[in-house]
Formats: C-alpha cells, sequence, structure tokens
C-alpha cells in the first residue's frame, strides 16, 4: 500500500488508509504490517488498535533478519545492543502507551513502571557494551569453521536482490550428501558442494541493503564479518540496473569487505542477469566494470548461463587442494579417527589390509598439516601425493 503525503502525527498514513489497510488485514489474514519508513512509538500503536495486528517498520524488520543469521557471540551482542538502543529511545513511551489499553507489540510492558522500565533497559545496555568490549579485547577467532574443516570456503556476498540464493540455488544442484554431524558445524546457509570433484563449502551471506538506518551499521558488519571470512569470495551485482547504481553498489561492497579486514580474500565478481540485457549492453558493462570489479564473470543465475565458466574460474582461484595417502595401524581409536577424516575432508578411498587401513584424502594445505601430526601420532604414515 502506498501513499503520498506528509507524516500523519497519530497514524503515518491518513485516517481513511488506516481504514483501507485494516480492511486489507482482515481480508488478507496478514498477521503483521510492516512500514517501509520510520514508526514512531504512538503511531505504532494506534495502527495495531486499528488493525488487531503488529504493526512494525523497516528498521525493525532488519534487525529481525540480522537477528536470525548471527550466529557469533559478537554478531549477537551487536545486535542486541542495536535493538536496546532503539529500545532504550523509546522505552518511555512504549510503556506510557501500554499503560492505557494492550496492544499487538505493546504486552506485558504496561506492568512496568516507567522510569523503572529504563533503568532496566539501561542496565542492559551497560551490561552488553561490557560483554562486547571484552569478546573484543579477545577478538575471537573469524574461522571457527575453518579450523574444523578441511574444505576450501566460498562466501556469496552482494545487495539483496542481485541474485545471491538463486546463484546459491544453481551452485548447489550438486549438492553432496552430509551427515548430521557435519551439519552441527555449518550454519543454516552453508552447504558442502562438488564440482569437477572438488568439494567445497558455499556460505549465502546476508545481503547488502540500500538505506541501512546507521544505528544497524556496526550489527551488519558483525553479522557479514563471520561469514564472508573464508578462501573466496563471490560478489554477485545485478547487471540489469544501470551502469552507475552498478558502480555505486560494487563500491559499498568493495569498501565494507575491506573495512571488516576482508579484502585480501580473492574475490570473483559475477554480473549476474545478463538474460535481462542486450548483449552489446553486457558487453558496455563489462568494459566499464573492468577496472574496479576484480575477475569479473557474466553470468545467468536463473537460466544457468555461463555457470560453468564461473565453475572454472573458482576452481582455478581455489586450485591449492592438497592429496595425501595415509597409512595407519589399526587401534581403538582407528574408526574415530576415520569418521573424523570422512567428515572434515574429501575421502578418496579407503582400504583395509591385515592390521592397518589405507586412506585417500584430499583437504586445504594447513588441514593436511592437522592430519598429518595426528597420524604421526598413530605412528602410522603419511605421503603427499
Ligand atoms: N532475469 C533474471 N532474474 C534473476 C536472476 N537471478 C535472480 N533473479 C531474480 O532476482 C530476484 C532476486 O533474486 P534472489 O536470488 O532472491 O536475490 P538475493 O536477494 O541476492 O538472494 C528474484 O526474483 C530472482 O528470480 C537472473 O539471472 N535473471
Ligand atoms: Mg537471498
Amino acid at each position: 500500500m502506498e501513499q503520498t503525503r506528509e507524516g500523519d502525527s497519530r497514524y503515518q498514513i491518513g485516517a481513511g488508509k488506516v481504514k483501507e489497510l485494516a480492511e486489507l488485514v482482515k481480508e488478507t489474514g496478514a498477521q503483521k504490517v510492516i512500514f517501509d519508513n520510520p514508526l514512531k512509538p504512538v503511531q505504532s500503536y494506534n495502527l495495531a488498535k486499528a488493525t488487531g495486528v503488529e504493526v512494525t517498520d523497516r528498521f525493525q524488520l532488519i534487525l529481525e533478519i540480522f537477528t536470525r543469521r548471527a550466529t557469533t557471540t559478537e554478531a549477537q551482542l551487536q545486535i542486541q545492543l542495536a535493538r536496546l538502543g532503539y529500545e532504550l529511545a523509546h522505552a518511555k513511551e512504549r510503556v506510557r502507551l501500554a499503560k492505557k489499553e494492550e496492544q499487538p507489540g505493546f504486552m506485558g510492558l504496561g506492568a512496568y513502571e516507567v522510569d523503572v522500565y529504563y533503568e532496566a533497559v539501561k542496565k542492559q545496555v551497560h551490561t552488553v557494551r561490557k560483554k562486547l568490549k571484552k569478546i573484543r579485547e579477545k577478538r575471537l577467532l573469524h574461522r571457527e569453521r575453518r579450523a574444523e574443516l578441511g574444505f576450501s570456503s566460498i562466501s556469496l556476498a552482494g545487495y539483496t536482490n542481485a541474485g545471491k540464493s538463486s546463484l546459491f540455488n544453481a551452485l548447489t544442484e550438486e549438492e553432496v550428501p552430509v551427515d548430521t554431524t557435519l551439519f552441527t558445524t555449518l550454519s543454516t546457509t552453508t552447504r558442502l558442494v562438488e564440482f569437477s570433484k572438488k568439494k567445497f563449502l558455499l556460505t549465502d551471506t546476508v545481503g547488502f541493503i540500500d538505506r541501512l538506518p546507521l544505528t544497524l551499521i556496526e550489527a551488519f558488519h558483525s553479522t557479514l564479518e563471520e561469514t564472508i571470512y573464508s578462501d573466496l569470495i563471490l560478489l554477485v551485482v545485478d547487471a540489469s540496473e544501470p551502469t552507475h547504481t552498478i558502480h555505486k553498489k560494487l563500491a559499498v561492497c568493495l569498501e565494507t569487505i575491506e573495512r571488516i579486514g576482508a579484502s585480501g580474500i580473492p574475490t570473483i565478481t559475477a554480473l549476474n542477469k545478463i538474460d535481462l540485457i542486450s548483449e552489446t549492453e553486457t558487453y558496455q558493462k563489462l568494459e566499464s566494470l573492468k577496472g574496479t570489479a576484480p575477475n569479473l564473470v557474466p553470468i545467468s543465475a536463473l537460466h544457468k548461463t555461463n555457470i560453468d565458466l564461473l565453475k572454472n574460474e573458482i576452481l582455478k582461484m581455489l586450485k591449492n587442494y592438497v592429496q595425501a595417502s595415509i597409512t595407519i595401524p589399526s587401534t581403538n581409536e582407528t574408526m574415530p579417527f576415520i569418521s573424523w577424516l570422512f567428515k572434515s575432508t574429501d575421502v578418496k578411498t579407503i582400504k583395509y589390509t591385515g592390521n592397518s587401513a589405507n586412506i585417500v584424502f584430499e583437504a586445504v594445505p594447513w588441514f593436511a598439516e592437522k592430519v598429518k601430526k595426528r597420524v604421526e601420532e598413530f605412528n602410522g604414515k603419511f605421503e603427499k601425493i
């Protein structure tokens, strides 16, 4: 629903539109209304009263998305801080409103005294800040996932709507079935994929958003930071947008990647949605972007155009896998060791002979070193192929 007018102090939209909105909610059975422009608590409250459902805004929606995507403690705290900051700015008004008559989105608040609630939120902000400071001092290892697994990892990045999820789907068509114990170490947006007989971890990261509210920038950075740390970044841009928009968005992406300290990671730029523009336009855009966009590959994720080209480019940049053959004596610990190897590396062959086992596997060099150490602890043999 759209309306062009000066913001109404009670509802943001005009009284007539409120009626229309209430009818639309009823008709569609909507459970929530989300406004693109920011709502004041009193407007949320009045709209909730008029429609019977919770009414929030874009800020709340983005916060919700970040909350779902954050898995590290730092990112979670950062998001909590943004939420509390918002809460603090509106605490007194929200409690006062909730005291009138409870509405969706204001439940339970009425039980508080205004000042008590305000002080409680303030205290929480203080606690979260202290925790964040502590974590930053220790600076937790980013590469938690890398520490556990021997596959190269690829992160998809780019603006929302550029086609990250579509490309994710196109690349995960040959998804490798993995046992459930591996899933406990992978986030919901990470898949083990295989092309040209090589296995990779592919992660869909939280997307860049136009008009990101200032107070959410830190939360966005820390959420992105935890997922983008990988061996390769696959930056997706929407070729159907005007050239100056592509340049602008690309600059924001590259700048952010640099700001979170990930600029050393090799990057491929996928110029997506080329099916929507002419060949001439594709050529012109490639020429225009050549200087700024690293390793450009024109694709269509939707129509699966040039996906093989993209895969080749990925393989070219991630060719540092090591193959090794190990032989270990059979003991009580052999089986757990082998299952660890199966989970964390690409096991090519396994042969049992008498009282020993021979395994050929493939992994990134540093992980192969880790395997070597464990093999030596077993008094086994490790040979690079
Ligand atoms: N025409 C066309 N549309 C695409 C292509 N890739 C994605 N889309 C569409 O663009 C929209 C956003 O795609 P999505 O993958 O959800 O983007 P995300 O927000 O970056 O994950 C969807 O409607 C897709 O169907 C493409 O190659 N060509
Ligand atoms: Mg997506």
